[in-house]
């Protein structure tokens, strides 16, 4: 039998995290096992041909991810299409940003192979962890040729996810992760993979974005809408360099007057404003509940604010007119 190379970027989080109770779901450490550590329960139920290529990168837990940490997953993930070749690729972090990771690689590596992230929720010592199977199912996913071409994929609780639609959607339950808009694409059923259907945006070969080379990403800043929210953040953002602002709006983006006075400013020195809802589901179309074409905005279309950021941080590398900007959005 022909074998299956599978890459395996380990980067910390809960899937390699220690207690010091197996009773503990809680109080534990992130990030302490190695890759190879978290790997071994699993190995016994691989299939024979598959042969597993370990790759540490770090030991940190996604809270601490920033968007130098992306690029440098990004050229991770070239240099060893490039220098070994595998057939597909598993990345284990920690859930915070996971699903931020996730669309970040979907949007700019340039590769057909499939590429699964995944994480856990209980740590590795706990009593019905639930990071050896979502690895184990991650490995079955990477190694299936049905996967290819999908993009990244986040498999969690025995489902597979597309990275632009998965959402971390509870603090402490197994059952996180989810798609509360789009549901998931498919099942691992037992190993298996059962699709249901495709992700329906452009990603990987189709996407404008090329990272390669990059050594930062343009600084785009998160400004929280709530009743009664000064301008502060959006003054301080700005003079700390932010080159573009998504706005996790109230409702359908909405726009306070007094955000909107600050949002006016920033526009006209060539700093996009993204207009996200903070509701955590819809779609932000263009003019919808604000002129865009009048004010200068963009409409994030279904992305939550931490998506919008990750499309505006790429398409800031090629453009700031707020039409094209918009296309993107449409697009992505
Ligand atoms: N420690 C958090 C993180 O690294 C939680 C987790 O890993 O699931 O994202």
């Amino acid at each position: 039998m022909p074998k299956i190379k599978i890459a395996v970027l380990g980067t910390g989080g809960t899937i390699a995290g220690e207690a010091n109770s197996a009773a503990d779901v809680l109080n534990y450490q992130d990030s302490q096992l190695s890759a190879a550590d978290t790997l071994a329960p699993l190995r016994p139920y691989l299939p024979g041909n598959v042969e597993l290529l370990v790759v540490q990168i770090s030991q940190l837990g996604s809270e601490n991810f920033s968007t130098d940490t992306w690029l440098g997953l990004a050229d991770a993930i070239t240099r060893l299409e490039e220098t070994e070749a595998p057939d597909g690729f598993v990345l284990t972090q920690g859930t915070d940003t996971l699903e931020e990771t996730a669309y970040f690689l979907h949007l700019a590596i340039k590769t057909p192979k499939p590429v699964v992230v995944v994480g856990a929720m209980r740590p590795a010592t706990a009593l019905s962890a639930d990071g050896p199977l979502n690895l184990l199912r991650a490995v079955q996913l990477a190694a299936s040729p049905l996967a290819r071409g999908l993009g990244v994929m986040v498999v969690a609780n025995e489902r597979i996810f597309s990275a632009r639609e998965v959402t971390k959607s509870h603090t402490s339950s197994i059952d996180s992760f989810g798609s509360p808009e789009f549901g998931c694409v498919g099942y691992m059923q037992n190993g298996e993979v059962k699709l249901h259907r495709m992700p329906s945006r452009h990603h990987t070969m189709d996407s404008p974005f090329n990272v390669a080379g990059l050594h930062s990403l343009p600084k785009v800043d998160i400004v929280y809408a709530y009743a009664g929210a000064g301008c502060e953040s959006i003054r301080a953002f700005l003079s700390h360099g932010a080159r573009g602002l998504v706005h996790a709006g109230t409702g359908n983006g909405s726009i306070s007057s007094v955000h909107r006075a600050a949002y006016r400013e920033a526009i006209l020195r060539g700093v996009p404003v993204v207009r996200s809802s903070r509701t955590g589901s819809g779609l932000v179309s263009r003019n919808g509940a604000m002129n865009d074409d009048a004010f200068g905005s963009v409409g994030a279309d279904t992305l939550s604010p931490q998506k919008a950021r990750v499309l505006l941080c790429l398409a800031l590398t090629l453009t700031q007119d707020a039409v094209q900007l918009q296309c993107y959005f449409d697009n992505y």
